[in-house]
């Protein structure tokens, strides 16, 4: 019975280190490559790396994520994950936190839970106001994006003794010296598209996740605009965004691309939020 149980567990081991080995990637050697420091800030986090000159560069360079994740090895403290739920201060005056998916990349005054928000943010809980009957507009953020938000807790009095500016419509608090100098800006869209790989080939992706396309940093409008020379790349993307996966050349696994260059003139080269 034992037996059976120690020949069932090994299995059991056998198909969860399969299951973990198959998640990742080969290189186009056949090998795991090695991993390497991905990010820093705001998560900090590790990535596979295929190049040899990396992996034989002798640091930074560990053999598997668990490894490089470690607590000790790459980050004094490991890894980290990315909150999934993130609470924000909403008013410091009257001293509320509200929920905002937006800002989980954000990498400051970010919070777990709606307690977490108010103790660390003052020290007590929040304070509960009374809901009006009509909304206001109110700062919603400053950056990346400056925007108005509605509120129906920010409008009373007991916000209004305590400092709070509202406006009474979205244009009122969105022109310019109304919330903010400048006005509004438009928001930051999403999806978005961020730098997939620098090396060998440089090219961008769509990212749908809003946390990501809000973090205020190295996120462009489109494809066009990232791949732009100047913009994610000093020279553009190697792969014009139209013309990525010939069919042809689809059957080389190690695609040596040979178009190196975005040599479109009417690029838009507008600068991404
Ligand atoms: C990855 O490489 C290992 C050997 O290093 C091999 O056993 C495995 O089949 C490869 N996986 C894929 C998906 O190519
Ligand atoms: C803080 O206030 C909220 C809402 O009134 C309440 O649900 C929560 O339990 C309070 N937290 C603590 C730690 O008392
Ligand atoms: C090229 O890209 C544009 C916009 O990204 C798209 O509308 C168009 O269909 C694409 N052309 C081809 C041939 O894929
Ligand atoms: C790239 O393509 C050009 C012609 O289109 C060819 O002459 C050249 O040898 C190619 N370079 C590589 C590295 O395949
Ligand atoms: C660029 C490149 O790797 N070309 C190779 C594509 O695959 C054929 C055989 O399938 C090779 O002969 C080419 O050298």
């Amino acid at each position: 019975m034992q037996k059976m149980t120690c020949v069932l567990a090994t299995f059991f081991l056998l198909l969860v280190s399969l299951g973990i080995a198959m998640s990742q990637q080969n290189c186009t050697d056949g090998t795991q490559g090695c991993f390497v420091v991905k990010d820093y800030w705001p998560v900090k986090t590790c990535e596979q790396a295929c190049e040899p000159e990396v992996c034989k560069r002798g640091w930074g360079a560990w053999v598997s994520q668990d490894v490089c994740c470690s607590p000790g090895v790459a980050f004094p403290e490991g890894c980290g994950k990315p909150l999934t739920t993130c609470w924000v201060v909403e008013n410091y005056a009257v001293k509320t936190c509200k929920k905002d998916e937006r800002r989980c990349l954000q990498g400051y005054g970010v919070w777990p839970s709606r307690d977490t928000c108010c103790y660390g943010a003052f020290k007590q809980n929040c304070t509960v106001l009374p809901e009006a009957t009509t909304p206001c507009f109110v700062v919603d953020t400053y950056f990346p994006a400056r925007l108005c938000t509605s509120s129906l807790t920010l409008c009373g009095p007991a916000a209004q003794q305590a400092g709070v500016q509202s406006w009474p419509s979205l244009e009122d608090c969105c022109s310019p010296g109304g919330a903010f100098q400048e006005g509004c800006s438009l928001p930051p869209p999403t999806p978005c598209w961020v730098v997939d790989s620098y090396d060998p080939i440089r090219s961008c992706r769509k990212e749908t996740g809003v946390a990501a396309c809000n973090r205020g940093w190295g996120v462009y409008a489109s494809e066009d605009v990232c791949c732009s020379p100047n913009v994610a790349f000093p020279d553009g993307c190697s792969v014009t965004p139209n013309m990525t996966l010939p069919s042809t050349s689809a059957t080389n696994s190690t695609a040596s691309v040979n178009m190196t260059q975005a040599t479109d003139s009417n690029v838009k080269s507008t600068q991404g939020p």
